[in-house]
């Protein structure tokens, strides 16, 4: 083997690694629930994911506090142009990389949001991965506007 390649690649290595920092943790932040304002209508949650040190796919998403809940991804369909949702059964989450679900991209839709996370104004969630971590998340409940719950609202005054 050429002995000065070697040593330029262990170099490039050891700077390779030294970039990369800390091994990143898989975490779940900036959970909003909005509230539909009809009843009946589906709730929207948005929320990021950070990778971990290792792919791994995104399950599900549930909480007590609803009776359903799904993840959805948006598309155009090419014929019509009409923006369509389609349910996913899991979704990546590659190591390091942020995640997005927002409006007018992935997101999760509950149906049936009940009065606790409306008087609270916050709802519990679990996200469960496909390596078996399950990360408990308190995410912030708000109305359309972007206000407390009005259900909320009312208790505080
Ligand atoms: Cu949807």
């Amino acid at each position: 083997m050429n002995r000065r390649l070697f040593t330029l690649g262990t170099a490039t290595l050891a700077l390779m690694l030294g970039s990369c920092g800390p091994t990143p943790q898989l975490k779940v932040k900036e959970a909003v629930l909005t509230l539909s304002p009809v009843d009946s209508n589906p709730s929207g949650f948005h929320f990021n994911v950070y990778g971990g040190p290792e792919d791994v796919y995104l399950l599900r998403v549930s909480t007590p506090s609803a009776i359903r809940t799904e993840m959805h991804d948006v598309g155009v369909d090419p014929k019509t142009g009409a923006v369509t949702m389609s349910p996913m059964n899991r979704v990546l989450i590659p190591a390091g990389k942020k995640v997005e679900f927002k409006r007018g991209g992935k997101h999760v839709m509950m149906w049936g949001v009940n009065l606790i996370p409306r008087r609270l104004g916050e709802i519990e969630t679990e996200f469960l991965f496909s390596n078996n971590a399950r990360i408990r998340v308190k995410a912030r409940v708000q109305e359309m506007d972007g206000t407390d719950p009005d259900e909320k609202k009312a208790i505080d005054g």
